[in-house]
């Protein structure tokens, strides 16, 4: 019997070469960074609105669920370097959200309950790269993990990826959201380890 307990590793897994971002590693917990309280907004009071296009859409939590939805298996990767390999997940996608919207805009900032904020430019909204996820693992998405709904853009930094989301703002300017006015990076590519401004 080797002396080291069997839990003494579990934290830090091998992963295939190539699958994981540098400076990464890889987890199998699932830590909750918040930077403020999670918020608890009842289904009843909770919708999902694009405004800044030609008029505001909105959807009420029905009218959101009877979108339709994808389920998607992804790596997530955090700025603060755990990455979590196979995520599942069920969701919305933003292309559904954004083809029923008509606007010019190239960049978005997303907006949650609690004030936090992240910008993203649009086209990295589109093309199968986002969605509004409500399901986590075949289950309800926990609040702490952002649920309702959160936003779900996995090959940028999670940190981009908004909890307790409830709509996105169009405009015309990349404007830096809550992380990205604290130094982190304005885009945020993990491959490139854009982490913070200037890399
Ligand atoms: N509303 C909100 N969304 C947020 C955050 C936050 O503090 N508030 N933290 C971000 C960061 S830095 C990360 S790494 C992920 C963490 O998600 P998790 O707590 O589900 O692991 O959420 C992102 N989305
Ligand atoms: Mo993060």
């Amino acid at each position: 019997m080797s002396p080291i307990s069997r839990g003494f590793h579990r934290k830090r897994e091998e992963a295939p070469a190539g699958r994981v971002p540098p400076g990464q590693y890889v987890t199998r917990d699932f830590p909750v960074l918040s930077a403020g309280p999670t918020p608890h907004t009842p289904l009843s009071r909770w919708s999902f609105s694009i405004t800044g296009g030609h008029e505001t859409k909105s959807w009420t939590w029905d009218e959101f669920r009877a979108l339709p939805t994808d389920t998607l298996t992804k790596d997530i990767h955090c700025v603060t370097r755990w990455s979590k390999l196979d995520t599942t997940w069920q969701g919305v996608s933003l292309d559904v959200l954004l083809g029923m919207v008509e606007y010019e805009s190239r960049y978005a900032l997303a907006f949650s309950d609690g004030g936090y904020t992240t910008n993203l430019p649009v086209a990295d909204l589109l093309g199968g790269q986002a969605w509004v996820a409500f399901n986590y693992e075949g289950a309800p998405l926990g609040a702490e993990h952002g649920g309702p709904a959160r936003l779900l853009v996995p090959h940028l930094y999670f940190w981009k990826s908004a909890k307790w989301v409830r709509g996105l703002r169009l405009r015309d300017t990349d404007e830096p959201g809550f992380w990205e006015n604290y130094g982190y990076h304005i885009y945020g590519d993990p491959w490139r380890e854009q982490r913070y401004a200037g890399d």
